[in-house]
């Protein structure tokens, strides 16, 4: 069989759908991007089922966020979008959606097929059996604050409504398809890779006999007959890739994996992802990338854009990489949400490290006493592990930046999250973000302690007192002998405004200034292992945050909302550049 070796340069010519390949070729796929129709209802009134459509409506482009239609820049609440869809043969399909923000329910010929919480997770939707014809899909959509949402809530970034991702329909050929295979790189006693494969499968109907090949760097495992009852069922192998070269930043090597889907000797499903061979691993303070001491240097990032919204075409997230190799970054935080996987694919690509994270932002205790919170977070984390498992960029797992950490009780759902992280991936750090200053209860829960700090902005402490000041915290109450990341440190500066009188906020001199020096803490310091400026670009914020936010806008980005550099720019990526490598550190 001709290997499947897929260079950086050759990678990702394929049709651009949810991802930036083509993950079926046996399986038909077909895009349900383009135009839908949107309706709202009309002011002072509730969505009503059978009247949908008499509201306000607009002509939509799916994926988008509604707030880019006129008149619908700042509406908050809901709406239903509506799209034809056309089945050839009679027999099981599946509807996946990349992104709907953030609470949708789908209706399939007016009957409801599935509900899902959480604008930033993909969901798909098993349909044992469709006619061939035409149906009607409706998705009821909710951008709205309030009870039914633990994790949405008014927050220092903006909840937008829409279809913001891609959305697809797939036909089966057979009601036993392949869900996805996890694929988990290591090296075996004498330093050659294997790959420890896990797939599921799904089976929509009545026992059904099946072979399944997987075929990954030219190499092909065979898994034999083997009935497989209705509902889902797993299969493990661990295969030896010797041949296979690392994934790195400096060499982001990936390979295709394929799986095939065998019945009486026909393929009738198939499925296919893109991996990378490396290992993350912690060892003592050291954080280690193929067995080398590694420091990632990166911004946190919004999925936010001035003109797009959370929903970034690819050109526009493809900017975002480019932007920040310029700068010299090796390392983004997905800062506070899973991403688009067009982004984890462009990392994969571009060798970018991830830290990606569950959605949790600033939630006091008594937020996360909310009745659902519990089952939005284990939602939330099951989906962005299950879906991002393959890619090699994503090195660290993390959750609940700034969260009720400094109480007992808070300390149990911090650690019932990691302990959710480590039963679904083991092979991957943990981390979190703190801002607990003083009472942090948590720092013996993740595999590295991180800490968001903001000298000289929230508070007159100069950079280097407070990088002490944390460490020593940490290394005090729990987090001894750990890596240290500080995932969050910045200023804000409105873009365009210069003001050289002395430390002048919000000016972007003084922006420049204070990450100069923060920096130069950071970067040097022999007890850190990380380091993430926040953030990339300005986003917007929700209302409950617009009266402290100039703009209506957090303006910490080193580039605007439209990507446009402000002085910062060539401080940091001079800070980057010339960032030391002592210790062996080889990232
Ligand atoms: C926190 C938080 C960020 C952002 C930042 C700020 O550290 O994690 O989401 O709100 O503060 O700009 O103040």
């Amino acid at each position: 069989m001709k290997a499947s070796l897929l260079t950086s340069h050759s990678t990702f010519h394929g049709r651009a759908q949810g991802r930036l390949f083509d993950e079926h070729r046996v399986r038909r796929v077909r895009s349900l991007d383009g135009f839908w129709s949107l309706h709202r209802p009309a002011e002072g009134t509730q969505i009503d089922p059978e009247a949908w459509a008499s509201g306000v409506s607009a002509d939509y482009l799916v994926p988008s966020v509604w707030q880019s239609l006129p008149g619908w820049e700042t509406y908050r609440g809901q709406a239903v979008a509506r799209c034809l869809l056309a089945k050839d043969t009679s027999g099981p399909a599946r509807l996946v959606f990349r992104g709907a923000s953030h609470t949708a329910r789908v209706f399939l010929d007016g009957q409801e097929i599935g509900r899902h919480h959480n604008a930033y997770t993909p969901f798909a939707l098993d349909i044992p059996h469709l006619e061939a014809g035409s149906h009607e899909l409706l998705v009821h959509l909710s951008n709205e604050h309030g009870d039914l949402s633990a994790l949405h809530v008014s927050n220092d970034y903006y909840n937008y409504g829409g279809l913001t991702r891609p959305v697809e329909f797939q036909e089966l050929q057979a009601p036993l398809y392949i869900r996805r295979v996890h694929a988990t790189p290591s090296r075996d006693a004498t330093g050659r890779w294997q790959l420890k494969l896990n797939a599921r499968l799904e089976n929509l109907g009545a026992a059904q006999n099946a072979s399944l090949r997987i075929s990954v760097a030219g190499l092909c495992h065979e898994c034999p007959a083997q009935a497989f009852s209705s509902g889902s069922s797993f299969l493990e192998a661990t295969i030896p890739v010797p041949h296979a070269e690392a994934w790195s930043p400096a060499s982001p090597r990936l390979y295709e994996l394929t799986a095939t889907l065998v019945i009486d000797g026909a393929a009738v499903d198939d499925w296919s992802d893109r991996i990378g061979f490396r290992t993350v691993d912690v060892e003592g303070d050291r954080l280690l990338l193929n067995g080398a001491p590694l420091f990632l240097a990166g911004f946190n990032r919004h999925e936010d854009h001035g003109a797009f919204g959370c929903a970034l075409p690819l050109e526009a997230m493809q900017q975002d990489i480019l932007l920040m190799k310029d700068l010299h970054a090796n390392a983004v935080r997905t800062s506070h949400y899973p991403n688009d996987e067009r982004f984890l694919d462009l990392c994969d690509r571009a060798g970018l490290m991830v830290w990606e994270e569950n959605h949790a932002r600033g939630l006091s205790l008594e937020q996360m006493q909310h009745p659902l919170f519990h089952s939005q977070c284990r939602d939330c984390i099951a989906e962005m592990i299950e879906w991002h498992y393959n890619h090699p960029s994503i090195l660290l797992w993390g959750i609940l930046n700034e969260c009720a950490s400094g109480t007992p009780e808070g300390r149990e759902l911090y650690a019932g999250q990691f302990a959710q992280i480590k039963s679904l991936d083991s092979s991957r750090p943990t981390t979190f973000a703190s801002c607990a200053d003083g009472k942090d209860l948590c720092q013996d829960l993740p595999d590295i302690c991180s800490w968001n700090i903001y000298p000289n902005w929230y508070g007159n402490r100069t950079a280097t007192e407070e990088v002490e000041r944390f460490l020593t915290y940490s290394h005090t109450h729990g987090g001894a002998g750990k890596p240290f990341i500080f995932s969050e440190f910045g200023a804000g500066a409105i873009p365009g405004y210069i003001d050289l009188r002395r430390n002048v906020k919000f000016s972007e001199n003084r922006q420049a200034e204070i990450l100069r020096e923060c920096l130069e803490a950071i970067l040097a310091h022999p007890k850190v292992c990380g380091a993430f400026i926040w953030q990339f670009c300005d986003v917007r914020v929700d209302e409950g945050w617009a009266i402290q936010r100039p703009r209506c806008i957090n303006d910490k980005g080193i580039v605007d909302e439209f990507r446009v550099p402000k002085l910062a720019y060539p401080v940091v990526q001079a800070c980057f550049r010339n960032r030391p490598r002592g210790c062996n550190c080889v990232w």
